[in-house]
């Protein structure tokens, strides 16, 4: 049965870095929630709108050798038209949003991964995003497992993929500082177990935080 709220819906983000699982999360998080009476709507970033794919494949193409500072402004135009487009209705409508990938991506990639600060992109999360999510689900691999997965899939490696390790060693440096400085939001979860126990871990989180949610907490 569909739960009928006057109540906004739930922003519920899934992080990780490269190769953490996300995609193969993202169907069973869908699942739990629906039969647990959620309309889910699904996003991802960058992208996610028809605008905001545009600029997904800009930032992604290796031809295109962005300086740290308009990448980080890209990012965020395409989180400003997803934010304002799709997001705020459907939380407005009761709708849970299921999101792969939010602002703490940017924390991550351009803060950790490229060393712009913090305080900026706190700035235009304040100003472009006004929102943090309920519930974010970290998916925390070792980094060269990580990319190890994501080679194995095969195809070209994107613009960001092609970074050195190090890079991606300070993305989950970052995402590790974020969950410990603010663990009623952000969930880790192992991601180097086997994709059914990752799964059950993510669901159970989930469950964690809907008990709460549902219960107006
Ligand atoms: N970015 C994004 C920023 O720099 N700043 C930002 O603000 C934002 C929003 C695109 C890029 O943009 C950057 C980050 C990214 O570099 P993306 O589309 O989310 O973001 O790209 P990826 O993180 O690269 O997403 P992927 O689709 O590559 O990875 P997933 O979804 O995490 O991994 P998934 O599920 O495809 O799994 C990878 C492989 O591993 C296997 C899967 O079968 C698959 O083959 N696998 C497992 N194998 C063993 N055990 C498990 N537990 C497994 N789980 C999955």
């Amino acid at each position: 049965m569909e739960r009928t709220s006057a109540r906004r819906g739930a922003l519920i983000s899934l992080e990780g870095g490269e190769g953490a699982g996300k995609t193969t999360v993202l169907g069973a998080l869908r699942a739990r929630l629906e039969a647990r009476g959620h309309r889910v709507v699904g996003t991802r970033e960058p992208g996610g709108t028809p605008a905001g794919e545009a600029i997904r494949a800009l930032l992604l193409d290796p031809a295109h050798p962005w300086v740290p500072h308009a990448e980080l402004l890209l990012m965020f135009a395409s989180r400003a038209q997803l934010v304002d487009t799709l997001v705020e209705p459907a939380l407005a409508r009761g709708d849970t949003v299921l999101a792969d990938r939010f602002t703490d991506a940017s924390f991550a990639y351009q803060g950790g991964g490229r060393g712009l600060p913090a305080g900026l992109i706190a700035e235009l999360e304040r100003v472009v995003v006004r929102r943090t999510p309920d519930l974010t689900l970290l998916l925390d691999l070792d980094v060269a497992q990580g990319l190890a997965r994501a080679r194995a899939r095969g195809g070209p490696a994107d613009r960001i993929e092609q970074e050195r390790e190090d890079f991606f060693e300070r993305v989950r440096a970052t995402y590790r500082a974020r969950a410990a400085a603010d663990p009623a939001r952000i969930a880790v979860v192992d991601a180097a177990q086997p994709v059914e126990a990752v799964v059950r871990d993510a669901c159970a989180a989930l469950d964690r935080f809907l008990d709460r949610w549902e219960r107006g907490a």
